[in-house]
């Protein structure tokens, strides 16, 4: 558990790092954060069953984490060559951008998808010439080590990648408000997302923000209702409902509502939920007793339950409401295996509820009317939207929030540029 004094060291060893990283051939640059992809894939199974251990995921999602890692890392070993600016035509000489890396970068990572998401800020912000620290979550430090570990054997020069497990309130903090550290990524609850912006704004720190979120599943009468029924549990019981994505809130039009709620029924009752080493468990336990009982304090008079294992473990089982919109467990971000469905009358009504939300990350729309699909993906306020499927992440396009699910987007090529200064110079040619 790394206390201030260790934090201040890793950022004097992550400047010293950075004065050389940033100098590394971009081809080099490249060649390093493949090894690294390279060394994560022939070591994709050990790094899953760390998850496993380190966060309950089921063997199959944790599998394909480790994948998923490894295609990140792949993807921005493409960048560091591919990094250019512009030349832009102004009277009186030449203009030329430079995409400068801006130093030593803290990445604050969470404990619900611990190496995915520490992949997401890890593997941008080396390919722009920055390095890193990671301060993972105090629940699940195990793969971020295992990574950096990895790291280091593929041949990243010491210090450009370091991991300082640590209590969000000491190490985290210190991070924050470290004055040598030029950019804070941060994954976590809006409530500390939101004390981490106060503390940056002191420095004029850049920010990454990925916060909570509470996204509508919506689905049109006009849709294939078996199908959407059919995907709706994993929008909310994949990871046991802790996502930030999850569309916890599922908005059903009127005609077809009984009808959906028969077939979500069906699917939840056949959800198997048990030990994560099982290749066919679909949903794990939660991540602590703390955390189950706040899931538990969410769910007062279920629609209907799951089954899920008795006795050892912080099992909770899917859970489906029907409650009215202006119930807590409908407005708040639960972080588990509860879904609300609800009914609404028409586009307008449905546009509505889905905006009636402090969040705005992510969600679904189900209809088979292309017309429908665009007006309504343009006028719900979320980042990350997707028409008739359910899934919001894919490393090459942008993900983040609108309002109070964050600030600025990961992936794709927005993270890069996220982790880049641009710089403007001009040449007189006079
Ligand atoms: O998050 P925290 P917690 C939501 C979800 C969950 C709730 C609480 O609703 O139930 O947040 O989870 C570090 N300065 N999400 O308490 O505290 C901390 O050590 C700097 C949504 O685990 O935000 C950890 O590494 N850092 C979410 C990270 O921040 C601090 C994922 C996240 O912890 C800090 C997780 C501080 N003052 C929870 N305090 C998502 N968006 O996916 C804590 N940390």
């Amino acid at each position: 558990m790394a206390g201030a004094a260790a934090v201040d060291e890793a950022v004097a060893r992550a400047a010293k790092a950075y004065r050389e990283w940033r100098e590394v051939a971009p081809g080099d640059r490249a060649r390093l954060l493949r090894g690294f992809a390279d060394l994560v894939d022939a070591h994709a199974e050990e790094l899953a069953m760390l998850e496993v251990a380190n966060a309950g995921h089921p063997v199959g999602n944790a599998r394909w984490e480790a994948a998923a890692v490894r295609d990140v890392l792949h993807y921005y070993s493409g960048a560091p060559e591919r990094n250019h600016g512009r030349q832009i035509p102004v009277p009186g000489g030449v203009d030329v951008t430079f995409q400068e890396p801006l130093g030593v970068v803290g990445v604050i990572v969470p404990w619900n998808f611990p190496m995915l998401i520490m992949s997401w800020g890890v593997a941008p912000a080396l390919a722009a010439g920055n390095t890193v620290i990671v301060k993972p979550a105090e629940q699940t430090p195990l793969t971020a080590l295992r990574l950096a570990e990895l790291a280091l054997a593929a041949g990243l020069p010491e210090g450009v990648l370091q991991v300082l497990p640590g209590a969000g309130e000491v190490a985290g903090a210190r991070l924050v408000e470290h004055p040598g550290v030029a950019k804070i990524v941060f994954t976590g609850s809006t409530e500390v997302g939101k004390e981490i912006a106060a503390k940056a704004a002191a420095h004029v720190k850049r920010l990454t923000l990925e916060l909570g979120g509470k996204s509508a599943n919506i689905v049109f009468a006009d849709a294939d209702v078996a199908k959407a029924a059919a995907a709706a549990p994993y929008a909310v019981f994949d990871n046991s409902g802790q996502d930030c994505c999850a569309r916890s809130r599922v908005l059903v039009q009127e005609s077809v509502y009984d009808e959906f709620l028969e077939r979500l029924s069906e699917a939840v009752r056949g959800l198997r939920v048990g030990d994560p080493l099982d290749p066919a468990t679909e949903m794990g336990p939660l991540i602590s007793p703390e955390h189950l009982e706040r899931v538990r304090g969410f769910v007062a008079d279920p629609y209907l339950q799951g089954s899920c294992p008795q006795g050892r473990g912080y099992w909770f089982p899917p859970t489906v409401l029907t409650s009215n919109v202006t119930d807590r467990a409908f407005t708040e971000e639960i972080f588990g295996p509860v879904v609300s469905v609800v009914p609404f009358a028409g586009e307008a009504d449905a546009v509505r509820i889905a905006n009636d939300t402090r969040y705005g990350l992510s969600g679904s729309i189900w209809t088979r009317d292309i017309g429908r699909a665009l007006r309504v993906a343009r006028a719900v306020e979320s980042g990350a939207l997707s028409v008739n499927s359910n899934s919001s992440v894919r490393y090459w396009t942008p993900f983040g929030g609108f309002k109070e699910s964050g600030l600025g987007r990961e992936l794709g090529p927005d993270a890069l540029a996220a982790f880049t200064e641009t710089k403007n110079v001009f040449i007189s040619t006079e």
